[in-house]
């Protein structure tokens, strides 16, 4: 009975997710890689582009702290609630000491899985320093390109800070690029005239904007969400609904900035000023000002459903999780952690990334051991669905260019027919110079008096 009552739960579930993901199931998820075929040969493949399906990488990320030490708790400290969380502003009841697990607020805190009371959170020291400014970045790193194909979503347990920049990197680390920039006044902080994503258009769609949507002066007690808007940045090519995702995925194929803007392999959010709740700083409590966070996801309602998709170009369908590293299960004679390079021996022509045209299920564009135009099999041999040459017997070899002379016996037999051919050739040359030396000879004696 208790069974039933879970299958009957996870099939509410499954069928939930797919009302409610982003992607209509008409459209196929290019879950499968290839499928078996008859052909007029025999049993064959047909192959497709193919991608893993969106889920929740933040199991899979490494987090780091910069400063490192800017958790609190160590040593304990007492916080106070900004006057607009607390009836009572006075209210500095709130304790965070490392050492006691009940009222730790380490980082992974800002991970684990939220709905039940109460809120876990990863929370900061207070600005006890001001008004040097109290900074911190939270890097979150896949060590792996991953695809973001749904909103970020940081929920903040303190006041949303008052300027923030997210940041991406599609190098490790190395490099980064913003991705948006949040203050309650953007001219004043980051010099630049505040944007809302709604304004924006197909052409502006990669401008990095700065939006004070987030970090409005006044903070509202349930308004604790920091967003960065993916869906609405698709909704410009699929519509509002996202129910044209042929128009999506076609200029997904067509332009590289644009896939580019959506993949990355760390985000980078650099919290800059925190929440105050009014223009001027309360010197005698600093207790207040912190930053607190009690998740981060990519947004996807429910969570299980959507989230961002481990990047491998088209070319599989799987990603594992190995030795602490995420990589994909690559088809398509595809190899590497994304899948961006042809296996050896199937670099017939320059590697491409599986196309999602035409839609539903795109084209492989696999890696090939032969065609039949560059990479012919030789000595009659077939080409057999681009995968191997079908070798006529004692022929062998990936194009089937080894003869029936291969070997070592053979190798030797070859070795010696060169010999002899070698000594043929000299004596040909031998035999050239002295009948060119006989008849300078006879020209001189010729002309001479
Ligand atoms: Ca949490």
């Amino acid at each position: 009975m208790r069974l039933l009552l879970l299958l009957a739960l996870k099939a509410l579930w499954a069928s939930w997710c797919q009302a409610t993901q982003h992607y209509p199931a008409s459209w196929g998820h290019y879950d499968v890689c290839k499928s078996q075929v008859y052909t007029e040969d025999g049993l064959g493949w047909h192959y497709m582009a193919c991608q893993p399906e969106a889920t929740d990488m933040t199991k899979y990320l490494r987090v780091t702290l910069d400063p490192a030490n800017i958790t609190c708790g160590d040593p304990p400290e007492m916080y106070c609630a900004l006057p607009m969380f607390e009836e009572n502003p006075y209210m500095c009841n709130n304790e965070c000491d490392a050492a006691t697990e009940e009222l730790a607020h380490p980082p992974e805190l800002m991970f684990d899985f939220e709905g039940r009371n109460p809120t876990t959170f990863w929370q900061s020291t207070s600005w006890k320093k001001h008004p040097k400014p109290l900074q911190v970045n939270i890097t979150l790193s896949w060590n792996k390109t991953i695809e973001l194909t749904d909103d970020i979503v940081i929920t903040f347990e303190s006041g949303r800070p008052e300027q923030m920049v997210l940041e991406k990197s599609l190098d490790y680390g190395r490099t980064w690029q913003p991705y948006q920039f949040y203050a309650t006044d953007c001219l004043d902080a980051f010099t630049m005239e505040p944007k809302a994503v709604h304004e924006l258009t197909q052409h502006t769609l990669l401008d990095i904007i700065c939006t004070e949507d987030y970090s409005r002066g006044y903070v509202w007690k349930y308004d604790k969400t920091v967003r960065f808007e993916i869906k609405d940045r698709f909704a410009l090519f699929a519509g509002p609904r996202l129910h044209n995702m042929a128009s999506l995925y076609g200029q997904l194929d067509t332009t590289k900035n644009l896939r580019d803007f959506f993949t990355l392999t760390d985000l980078r959010i650099r919290l800059l000023r925190p929440a105050t709740g009014a223009t001027m700083v309360d010197e005698n409590n600093l207790s207040r000002y912190f930053y607190a966070i009690s998740d981060i996801k990519v947004q996807g309602s429910p969570r299980l459903c959507l989230t961002v998709t481990c990047k491998c170009n088209l070319h599989a369908n799987a990603c594992m999780f190995e030795k602490g590293k995420l990589s994909c299960e690559c088809e398509h004679n595809t190899t590497g952690p994304d899948c961006s390079r042809c296996k050896r021996h199937y670099q017939g022509r320059a590697w491409s990334m599986g196309s999602y045209l035409p839609i539903p299920k795109g084209t492989a564009n696999i890696c090939r051991v032969c065609d039949s135009v560059l990479l012919r099999c030789q000595n009659g041999g077939v080409c057999e669905q681009h995968q191997r040459c079908r070798c006529p017997p004692a022929f062998s070899g990936v194009l089937c260019e080894r003869g029936p002379c291969y070997g070592d016996p053979c190798e030797e037999l070859q070795s010696g027919q060169a010999a002899l051919h070698l000594a043929t050739t000299r004596q040909a040359l031998l035999l050239l110079l002295l009948s060119l030396i006989t008849s300078l000879t006879a020209t001189w004696g010729l002309l001479s008096p």
